[in-house]
């Protein structure tokens, strides 16, 4: 649950804008508000965690020379005493679902083999379902008592009055992540976030605050699950720190490309370096209709026309990274000391290379295998991006050569065929 302060709202912003302040490695005290209050900045909510506080602000600043001025007014007001680096500033960005809604699971079937046709199973080793590892949901929560999620489901925290999913999209990516019939992870467990409400929004805040709950509650092995994008496509500075506290408490972050149909290094949280992006594709292996792509896209798996809970069928790059998440859940299973880095180098690995048939120029030709070398440990070498638009980028001296001998290679063979013909 949001533990709210009481709200302190002295003056009424127009046409406001949001904004988070995050202090970490310290909690801010009560006594920094009037400073921010005196300056007219409204202070919606002050949350402290146990080793972090958290500052959501009202003001009336649209301008960005004013946005500037405002985020220098917060910095000063939390950073009394204070490293000025853990002090993050930004703006409040609105969040919203990576999908839209519509049972034979072709989805499931597909990721436990290297090509097509499909062979009418999903089959990983012997005792292997994700048992022990934590998978967090962050989304519009759960219904935890569904016989599908076999009593594995719990709710940590809600940014709404309400831990009840009430949309439906935060129990249907669940389902393909750790449900018994629908999931990859059929044996794992998973905590739920709520930070988005019955119609599929809510805002960084929420988000922010669900993190530093589970920072504080932390089960490992861990992985977590964001099925959402900002509405606004910049970065979000607070956001991706909090993020970078995941990820160096070992807790590997997946999350949905988007459904833009364009270049995925526009689409936050899933183009933040920290993050594994993850796109979509169709039963016939080709880019799902409305999946980003591109090179901050690093891996793709089913996301048109899956089935998830009671047999619904879903679209949107959502539905792909849950699935994501789960494989690596069952890879942490069989590992548990595997590093954040050395997890996401086993799923990009051994991903099944150039599957995917319409991927743009500059992608990585990356489909989903659900039974990678999980052991080793060691850091091994990831896939460039596979097409040849790559390869005449960044020309080493090698590759000059190739091209230039095929160059001549071709010219004679054309020189050759018209002679013939002639
Ligand atoms: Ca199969």
């Amino acid at each position: 649950m949001r533990n709210a302060f009481p709200l302190l709202m002295l003056l009424l912003a127009t046409a406001s804008a949001e904004w988070i302040c995050l202090i970490k490695n310290g909690r801010i005290q009560d006594s920094a508000l009037p400073n921010l209050l005196v300056q007219g900045i409204v202070v919606k909510s002050l949350q402290h965690y146990t080793s972090s506080s958290m500052i959501t602000v009202d003001s009336t600043t649209q301008n960005p020379l004013e946005e500037q001025a405002l985020v220098r007014l917060v910095k000063a007001s939390c950073s009394k005493h204070r490293n000025d680096a853990d002090i993050l500033v930004a703006r409040n960005s609105k969040i919203r679902l990576s999908s839209s809604s519509s049972s034979s699971a072709w989805d499931l079937d597909r990721i436990d083999q290297r090509s097509l046709p499909l062979d009418q199973s999903f089959t990983l080793g012997n005792g292997v379902d994700g048992r022990g590892v934590t998978i967090y949901s962050v989304d519009t929560g759960i219904l935890v008592g569904d016989p599908e999620f076999g009593g594995r489901a719990s709710t940590l925290y809600s940014a709404f009055s309400s831990t009840v999913d009430d949309n439906g999209h935060g129990s249907a990516t669940a389902a393909l992540a750790m449900g018994v019939t629908y999931g990859a992870a059929k044996q794992a467990r998973l905590v739920a976030l709520k930070v988005l409400d019955h119609t599929g929004h809510g805002d960084v805040a929420g988000v922010v605050a669900g993190f530093q709950h589970v920072l504080d509650h932390l089960t490992l092995p861990a992985v977590m699950v964001l099925s959402w994008q900002l509405t606004e496509g910049y970065y979000n500075t607070v956001l991706n720190a909090t993020i970078q506290q995941l990820v160096d408490r070992n807790v590997t972050v997946y999350a949905s490309a988007g459904n833009n149909k364009k270049d995925g290094c526009e689409t936050y949280p899933a183009a933040f370096n920290n993050v594994v992006s993850v796109g979509g594709t169709d039963e016939n292996d080709r880019l799902s209709s409305f999946s980003n792509y591109g090179l901050c896209v690093d891996l793709y798996a089913p996301a048109t026309n899956v089935t998830s809970l009671h047999g619904t069928r879903y679209s949107g790059t959502s539905f792909a990274a849950p699935r994501v998440a789960a494989i690596a859940a069952t890879v942490l299973q069989q590992n548990p000391k595997l590093s954040s880095d050395e997890l996401v180098t086993i799923l990009t690995r051994d991903a099944t290379v150039n599957a995917i048939k319409n991927l743009p120029s500059g992608s990585y030709n990356r489909l989903l295998y659900a039974r990678p070398r999980a052991f080793g440990g060691s850091r091994l070498d990831t896939l460039q991006p596979s097409a040849s638009l790559a390869f005449f980028l960044s020309p080493s001296p090698f590759c000059v050569v190739v091209f230039f001998f095929f160059l001549f290679f071709f010219f004679s063979s054309s020189a050759t065929a018209t002679g013939v013909l002639m």
